[in-house]
Formats: structure tokens, C-alpha cells, sequence
């Protein structure tokens, strides 16, 4: 008789072949599969996450579509969370290990892993537990639904998005006869065609989410965090039901937390100059410019006016939109 875990894996396998599918950018191929892009190095533990993952009422996911910010808004999460465990700024865990090493994916968490002992070391976790997905909310599983875990979910102007992602894409795969010229890249992410696309689908799902549920649901911009980072650094501490106290504030704690996940701390860090994290990505790529508006010096005029033109048809009217410029 076969094992539960071998009879998943059949019928994955034959789940998959029946799936559309195309090439992928970062990942080999993607799969359309309950309507959003899956890359292939995703896919098994996008299925097992949704069939086994548990979620706690304390639970925190931080949310996000590719290159939005997820490594800036887990350490933000991170360190709000944990400010009173701990409190010195010299032996952090952010300044030793990378925040997604530190938030691990629920997208991957289980990939290759035997179940049971994933859920158990789940289930031993310090609490509150932090999470990160890309994983659009529709797929999330039910009992992150169900239960009263919050989400913090970031997502970034297209234009800055796109772009951080072709590059990175390129980047991890240097040698890869995937490499795709930025035009036929622009051409896919515009249809949708990326891992965990269509990007518009994605925000849209959080954005109905945090309007219907805000208790449930905090829905932050890369480019507002950017700009204002004390002010939504107290917003997501509010959220979260963990406000900062007046002391806490006169003490300069927002500050500190805001300085040492900041860009250029963070990218000059040792551990995040060498070494890789989840698939093997080299997490030396995951901080490239951190700015607003960097995407200018990549787009021709024609590509500017399709993407203006997609994101005006897929965004119109949904109350949705974006700094693209400092
Ligand atoms: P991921 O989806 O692979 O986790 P993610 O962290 O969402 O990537 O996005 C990476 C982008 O965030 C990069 O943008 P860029 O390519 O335009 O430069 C990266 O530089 C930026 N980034 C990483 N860390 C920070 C930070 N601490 N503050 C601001 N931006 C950051």
C-alpha cells in the first residue's frame, strides 16, 4: 500500500499535468492553478501549506506579491513583535540572521519536509508566530481564514515592482537560457504571467480583504512606508494590538526598530552580503536600490504607455494607486 505522503506525491503529480502551464521567470515553469501563476519550485508546498498548515489566533502572516517589500515589512514585523524580548540593538537577531530566516514562507515551509515533524516544530514555535506568503488571499488556507491571526500585506507601484523583479529573475539565474529581454518580461507580467500573478488579482484580493475586514487585514505601500515610516511603524504596532507606550516612544524605541531594518543597515550587513536563503537564492540580491522610482531608468516610452494602460484597465476604479516618483 502506498504511504499518505507517496500517494500526495501521485497525486500531485498527476494535478500538475493537467494544469496550464508556462515559462517561468525566477522558477522553470508556472502553474495556473486556482487562478493564480504558481512557480514549479512552489507548488508542492503551496498544496501541502494549504492541506496541513494550522493557523494560531495569535498567528501574524506578512503578505505580499513578489518584490513589494516582504523582506523590509518581516524585519519590521519582526522586531515590533519581539521589541521586549529583544531590546538591545547590539545582539539582535536581525543582525544575524536574514528576516526570512527569521519569517519563514508558508509557501515553503513544508516543500520537502516530512509532515509531521514540520508540525510539530510548527506547533513548538515561540508565540506570536510570524509568517510570510505570496500566496494570494483566496488560496490562503482556511484556518489562517478562520481563525484570528492578522495579516500585514505590502504591495509596491507596478512600475518599481516589474522592474525589481526582471532583475532578480536575471540575476538568480545568470546562466539560464530562461533570461528574458525586459520587453517580453513587460509582456507577461501586463497578462499576469509571473509567480503569483496576475499582480492585479493579488493586491486586489488583500485590498477588498483589508476594506471588508480591517481588523484582519492592514494593507500598506511600499512608497507610504518609505515616506513615513514612524508613522506606519505605530499603525502596524496598533494592529497588531502591541501599541507603543509613551515611554516606549520618548525612548526613541520606533526609531531603533526603524534604523535597524533600514535599507542600507540591513543590505551592509554580513550575513545578507553572501549566502543564500529558501531556494537557494542568493540573499545578497534581495537589497539592490530600495528606492521609489528607480524603474524610470529601465522603461522606453512605449513600455511606459502599456503599462499605464494595464494598470489603468486593471486598477481603474478600485480606489487603488501609487506614488511612482520620490
Ligand atoms: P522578495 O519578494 O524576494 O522577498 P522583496 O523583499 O519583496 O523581495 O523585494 C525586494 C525589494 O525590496 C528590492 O527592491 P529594488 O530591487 O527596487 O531595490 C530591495 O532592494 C527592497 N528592499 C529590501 N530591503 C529593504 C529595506 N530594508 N528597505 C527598503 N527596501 C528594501
Amino acid at each position: 500500500m502506498a504511504s499518505t505522503e507517496g500517494l500526495q506525491a501521485y497525486e500531485e503529480d498527476n494535478l500538475l499535468l493537467s494544469l496550464p502551464k508556462e515559462k517561468g521567470w525566477a522558477a522553470r515553469h508556472l502553474y495556473l492553478f486556482q487562478g493564480f501563476w504558481c512557480p514549479s519550485n512552489f507548488i508542492e508546498g503551496v498544496i501541502k501549506f494549504q492541506n496541513h498548515f494550522l493557523a494560531k489566533d495569535s498567528d501574524v502572516i506578512v503578505a505580499s506579491f513578489p518584490k513589494s517589500g516582504t523582506t523590509w515589512l518581516k524585519a519590521l514585523t519582526f522586531a515590533i513583535i519581539n521589541r521586549q524580548r529583544f531590546s538591545s540593538s547590539h545582539n539582535h537577531p536581525l543582525l544575524t540572521s536574514n528576516s526570512h530566516e527569521l519569517v519563514p514562507f508558508l509557501d515553503f515551509i513544508f516543500h520537502a519536509d516530512n509532515i509531521h515533524d514540520k508540525l510539530s516544530h510548527l506547533s513548538n514555535m515561540t508565540e506570536p508566530r510570524v509568517f510570510g506568503t505570496h500566496i494570494p488571499f483566496p488560496s490562503l488556507s482556511q484556518s489562517i481564514k478562520e481563525s484570528n491571526c492578522k495579516i500585514v500585506y505590502i504591495c509596491r507601484n507596478p512600475f518599481d515592482t516589474f522592474v525589481s523583479f526582471w532583475i532578480f529573475a536575471n540575476k538568480i539565474n545568470p546562466h539560464s537560457l530562461h533570461q528574458l529581454q525586459i520587453e517580453e518580461a513587460l509582456e507577461n507580467y501586463c497578462k499576469g504571467t509571473i509567480g503569483f500573478g496576475p499582480t492585479w488579482e493579488h493586491m486586489l484580493g488583500y485590498w477588498k480583504e483589508s476594506i471588508a475586514t480591517p481588523n484582519k487585514v492592514l494593507f500598506l505601500k511600499y512608497e507610504e512606508l518609505k515616506e513615513n515610516a514612524n508613522f506606519y511603524v505605530k499603525r502596524v504596532a496598533e494592529f497588531l494590538d502591541c501599541p507603543f507606550t509613551e515611554e516606549e516612544e520618548s525612548n526613541g524605541v520606533i526609531e531603533s526598530i526603524i534604523n535597524l531594518c533600514s535599507f542600507e543597515k540591513m543590505k551592509n550587513l554580513e550575513i545578507n552580503k553572501a549566502g543564500t536563503f529558501d531556494r537557494n537564492y542568493g540573499k545578497k540580491y534581495l537589497f539592490r536600490k530600495g528606492e521609489v522610482g528607480d524603474w524610470v531608468n529601465y522603461f522606453s516610452p512605449a513600455m511606459i504607455e502599456k503599462l499605464s494602460k494595464t494598470v489603468e484597465e486593471k486598477l481603474g476604479g478600485s480606489g487603488l494607486s501609487f506614488k511612482t516618483s520620490p
